[in-house]
């Protein structure tokens, strides 16, 4: 092993999977910038920052002011394309080499976009990089849990729609949105058709501690998803931490998200490190990478430094996180053929 490379740089060297990534909150400074330019606002038109910086810690109702300014920021479908493909450049670069993106559609009526020309330019974005970035990308169709039921049908249609047409880019449905809002059993029966029809299911659950004792979360972990989102609080419910265990559910782990929002109190202390030690499968990813100001490389750094994962300890989340991916064998197994030639350059 190549120990001369410092461990930001191995980070960033190894090759990734990033499943949970929240387009608009994963937009960047930059792509902010262009944004407003674009629509001619100038920062004073921001009501404040943006993002949460280093060593910045809010109250998770934070990020979910910051994301009405994104989502207000990019309201056509030019917007949309334009930041979907500077997502998946900026992942690309920074060595993600499959990505899962998820994102709501959006209906404005004063531009004229539509959920369905939402969704069009994001799949648009994914194909004009398909050839010209090293990363595979793959769509989940988020459900925000303000949305009416409705709402939340007319989407899963919308992924069923597309599944069909573009086959094996729409891959699965997420349900997220502020986790003090609603009851997530509301849209069991959305989550269900979903399912019926081939999409997976990655769920935000118990991301804050009242959803340790919710009806809500036993009743989505029965469901069951094929992922769970954060799970911050399943292991303060016994009974909820063995229907998990049981089952295996991969969690998908957002430490600084976690951190920043003020859900966990510090890294020491984040739930990885409860799961990782038993052996649940778990994958490193950002949540909001602009939002949060971070990337999958240090959050594999963070891992490294705050719970002594080792070189090969990284390697092995990295390869396993393949497992958890919204795709067929066959593409699973051409990733694993890329990560161990990759493995030869890094070890
Ligand atoms: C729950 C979150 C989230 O859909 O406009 N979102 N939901 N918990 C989180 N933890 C911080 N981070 C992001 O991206 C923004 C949307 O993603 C969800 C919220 O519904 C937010 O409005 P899109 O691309």
């Amino acid at each position: 092993m190549d120990e001369a490379v410092g461990l930001p740089d191995f980070c960033r060297r190894l090759p990734k999977v990033e499943l949970h990534a929240h387009l608009s909150g994963s937009v960047s400074e930059t792509t902010i910038q262009k944004l407003q330019v674009k629509k001619g606002v100038g920062h004073e038109g921001l009501q404040g920052d943006t993002a949460i910086g280093k060593g910045e810690t809010r109250h998770l109702q934070e990020p979910f002011r910051i994301f009405k300014i994104i989502q207000d920021l990019s309201d056509t479908e030019e917007s949309i394309f334009m930041m979907t493909e500077d997502v998946i450049s900026e992942f690309a670069a920074d060595g993600v080499r499959y990505l899962e993106l998820r994102s709501t559609p959006r209906h404005m009526p004063h531009t004229g976009m539509t959920p369905q020309s939402y969704v069009e330019s994001i799949l648009s974005a994914i194909q004009k990089c398909k050839d010209r970035e090293d990363v595979v990308v793959r769509l989940l169709l988020a459900i925000d849990r303000r949305q009416s039921v409705e709402t939340a049908m007319t989407t899963v249609r919308l992924a069923q729609e597309y599944m069909l047409r573009s086959p094996g880019v729409v891959v699965g449905i997420d349900l997220s949105g502020n986790p003090a809002v609603g009851d997530g059993r509301d849209f069991i029966p959305v989550l269900k058709e979903a399912q019926n029809c081939g999409l997976k299911l990655a769920l935000h659950i118990a991301e804050i501690s009242q959803q340790a004792v919710a009806p809500e979360t036993s009743a989505l972990l029965s469901l069951p998803p094929d992922r769970v989102g954060h799970g911050t609080f399943i292991h303060h419910n016994q009974d909820l931490a063995a229907v998990v265990a049981d089952r295996k559910m991969p969690f998908e782990i957002c430490l600084t998200s976690n951190v920043k929002a003020q859900t966990v109190a510090s890294y020491g202390e984040h739930h990885f490190q409860h799961w990782y030690s038993r052996k649940q499968p778990c994958v490193l990813c950002t949540d909001d990478k602009g939002v949060f100001c971070t990337t999958l490389s240090e959050e594999y750094r963070l891992a490294a430094e705050t719970f002594g994962l080792t070189r090969p300890a990284l390697w092995d989340l990295s390869y396993s996180s393949i497992d958890h991916t919204f795709v067929g064998e066959d593409l699973k197994q051409q990733l694993r053929d890329r990560w161990n030639t990759e493995k030869e350059k890094l070890f």
